[in-house]
């Protein structure tokens, strides 16, 4: 499976600054003024992980293929985008076509950068794009209640309880709460899955920092942390302007500026990082001579739908997994080393899946 954020916020926050932070992409279009990206552009990113690395140490490969994540940047939302102000809601399929959204938002104190609410105040920014999102979401559910509910008057059993889920939801989004923060049930949620509905996903707060907040303990994070508690997402803190410098370094170059700088990890793989637990995902690994490779699946997923996630012919074919974990061959340093010792495992179909797992898969001929 891939996975795909988008990024949103209002104007001049450092979306694109994060985007270029995340994809590496040295710096295009980043801009002073508001409204400077006028249609999502798309970008693609390796997932770090030195798992890859510590494997290859000890598995001879031609090589090494990372996961991916993709990433968009999306025009800014302004108060009133539902209704037309700004750029509109015109781009908002690739906010419906995102997995989860990163939404940046401005911590930075800079004179020089425009700021289209006037002062720095998180919570209220954050707030605005959310209430964006949420009028266009009930918007859609309105919609579809119409759809439904003649049919529903009518008799249709079907109808009727896609009127209840849907009227649920809006009830949900008139008491000012986020779809994210509702239960539903897993029926319900298949009911909604076509609505792509925008406050229903996961959302990561990025608190865009100035250099001088590197760490996030400021006031502007705290109230931020204090939002997201409220409405049921996560925050990171990252300093875009410092990471999109990091991001066009070569590893070399990079790790005096993060030393000096007091950074144990960068930015962007703490934010990749989040994004994998707002998912619930993991990673799994594949290692042999022609390429050490990462895969991403749900957390408590089987040995079955790994195989799958590989080739979905290795779902009909599964015969069992050799399952080993990476510390252990940083340990015993070779397979045969791993089976002396009982550390390569046999597993059945219905082994669910554990974190760093390196995986090799018996398929029938
Ligand atoms: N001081 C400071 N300026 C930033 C930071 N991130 C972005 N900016 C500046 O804010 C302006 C707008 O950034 P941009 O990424 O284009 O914002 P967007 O409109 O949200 O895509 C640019 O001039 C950036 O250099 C930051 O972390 N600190
Ligand atoms: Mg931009």
């Amino acid at each position: 499976m891939t996975l795909s954020a988008g990024i949103v916020g209002l104007p001049n926050v450092g979306k694109t600054t994060v985007f270029q932070a995340i994809t590496g992409v040295p710096a295009a279009t980043r801009h002073a003024n508001m409204f400077s990206t006028t249609a999502p552009v798309p970008g693609v990113v390796d997932v770090p992980d030195p798992r890859l690395q510590q494997i290859a140490q000890h598995v001879a490969t031609k090589k090494i293929v990372p996961a991916q994540m993709h990433v968009t940047d999306i025009p800014a939302l302004v108060h009133g985008s539902s209704e037309g102000a700004g750029m509109g809601v015109g781009f908002l399929g690739a906010i419906k076509e995102s997995d989860a959204l990163l939404h940046v938002v401005r911590c930075f104190e800079n004179p020089a950068v425009q700021n289209s609410s006037g002062s720095i105040d998180p919570a209220a920014d954050a707030e605005i794009v959310e209430l964006e999102l949420a009028h266009t979401d009930r918007a859609t559910l309105q919609r579809n209640v119409e759809r439904v509910g003649k049919k529903a008057k009518a008799g249709d059993a079907e109808c009727r309880v896609q009127l209840a889920c849907f009227e649920k939801a809006i009830a949900v989004v008139e008491a000012g709460t986020m779809l994210r923060q509702a239960e539903f049930t897993l029926p319900e949620k298949k009911l909604l899955q076509p609505l792509f509905l925008m406050t229903q996903k996961p959302v990561l707060f990025l608190a865009n920092v100035g250099e001088e907040d590197r760490h996030g303990h400021s006031a502007h994070v705290a109230a931020l942390r204090a939002y997201a508690e409220r409405t049921g997402a996560m925050v990171a803190h990252l300093c875009g302007d410092l990471e999109a410098e990091f991001a066009v370094m070569t590893p070399d170059e990079r790790a005096p500026f993060m030393a000096e700088y007091g950074f144990a990890e960068s930015g962007l793989s703490r934010i990749i990082h989040t994004t994998f637990d707002l998912l619930g995902l993991q990673t799994f690994f594949t290692a042999g001579e022609k390429q050490i490779r990462a895969w991403v699946i749900h957390k408590g997923d089987t040995a079955l739908v790994g195989a799958g996630t590989i080739h979905t012919d290795f779902t009909k074919k599964f015969v069992r997994a050799e399952v080993f974990q990476v510390p252990d061959l940083m340990q015993w340093q070779s397979e045969k080393a791993l089976r002396e010792h009982g550390k390569l495992r046999l597993e059945g179909k219905d082994y669910v899946l554990r974190d760093g797992d390196v995986c090799y898969f018996l398929i029938a001929n």
